[in-house]
C-alpha cells in the first residue's frame, strides 16, 4: 500500500529539535492568542515599544518593551537588566498571568518544569528590522531556559554554535511558534534575518517576539 507524506517534517506540528536542548513548538502558543494581544496591549500602553541604542553608540532596528520584575535594556554604557523603564522612571508593568502560563507551559512541554521567567523582552519588528548574531548571557542563571514566542509576520531564525563564527542553521518562525532552548544549548549565537514578506491577517506588517527569562 502506499502512503502520502503531506507534511515534510518542516510544516508538521511535531515539536522539531533545533539542538539536544532547543525545540521549536510549531504552533503551541495560538490557543492563547486572543487572551495575549490585549494583554501585550496594555503593556505597551504604559511601557510603549522604543528603539534603543547598543553600547556602540547605534539605534536598533528592533523596538523594544518590557514586562516583568526585569526589564532588558541597552544604552551606551551597556546591556542590563533594570528595574525600572528608562523611558518613565516607574516599575515596567506586571507580567501577564497568560504570559507566565503560556512560558511555563512551554517550558515543561520542552523539559524545564517549574520555569519561573522574572523578566519578559518584548521586541517588536518592522519590515526590515533584524537581530545580529547574538548570545543571550545576561541572565545570573543560566540553567534556566529561555522561552521565545513569535506572533504576526514570519521570520527567519538562525540558530549558530557557541562560537560566533560556527556555521548557523535556519528555522522559519510564524504567528504561534514558540523556541525554548536552554541546558547545553543555553548559550548559543542566535539571530534574526531582516522582516520581510506578506502582512499577518491578524498583526499587519509587523512580527512580535516574546523572549522570557530568569534573569536574577
Ligand atoms: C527573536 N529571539 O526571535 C529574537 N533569544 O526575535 C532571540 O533573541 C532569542 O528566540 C534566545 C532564545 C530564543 C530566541
Ligand atoms: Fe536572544
Amino acid at each position: 500500500m502506499t502512503s502520502l507524506n503531506l507534511f515534510s517534517e518542516e510544516e508538521s506540528l511535531q515539536p522539531l529539535p533545533l539542538g539536544p536542548q532547543a525545540v521549536l513548538l510549531r504552533g503551541f502558543a495560538l490557543p492563547l492568542v486572543p487572551e495575549i494581544l490585549p494583554a501585550l496591549d496594555a503593556v505597551t500602553k504604559t511601557s510603549p515599544f522604543r528603539q534603543m541604542l547598543t553600547p556602540g553608540g547605534r539605534k536598533m532596528s528592533v523596538a523594544l518593551s518590557n514586562c516583568g520584575r526585569l526589564g532588558w535594556v541597552s544604552d551606551v554604557h551597556g546591556y542590563r537588566y533594570a528595574r525600572a523603564d528608562p523611558l518613565t522612571g516607574a516599575p515596567w508593568p506586571i507580567m501577564p498571568d497568560c504570559f507566565v502560563r503560556l512560558a511555563r507551559s512551554a517550558a515543561e512541554k520542552a523539559g524545564f518544569p517549574g520555569f519561573e521567567p522574572d523578566a519578559c523582552l518584548v521586541n517588536r519588528y518592522l519590515p526590515g528590522a533584524r537581530m545580529g548574531l547574538h548570545q543571550d548571557r545576561n541572565e545570573r542563571d543560566l540553567g534556566a531556559p529561555i522561552v521565545s514566542v513569535s506572533l504576526g509576520m514570519s521570520a527567519t531564525f538562525l540558530f549558530g554554535g557557541l562560537r560566533r563564527n560556527e556555521p548557523a542553521g535556519r528555522a522559519v518562525l510564524h504567528h504561534g511558534d514558540v523556541v525554548v532552548w536552554g541546558g547545553v544549548d543555553r548559550l548559543r549565537y542566535h539571530g534574526i534575518l531582516p522582516i520581510k514578506g506578506p502582512p499577518h491577517p491578524l498583526l499587519g506588517q509587523q512580527r512580535i517576539n516574546f523572549t522570557f527569562r530568569k534573569a536574577e
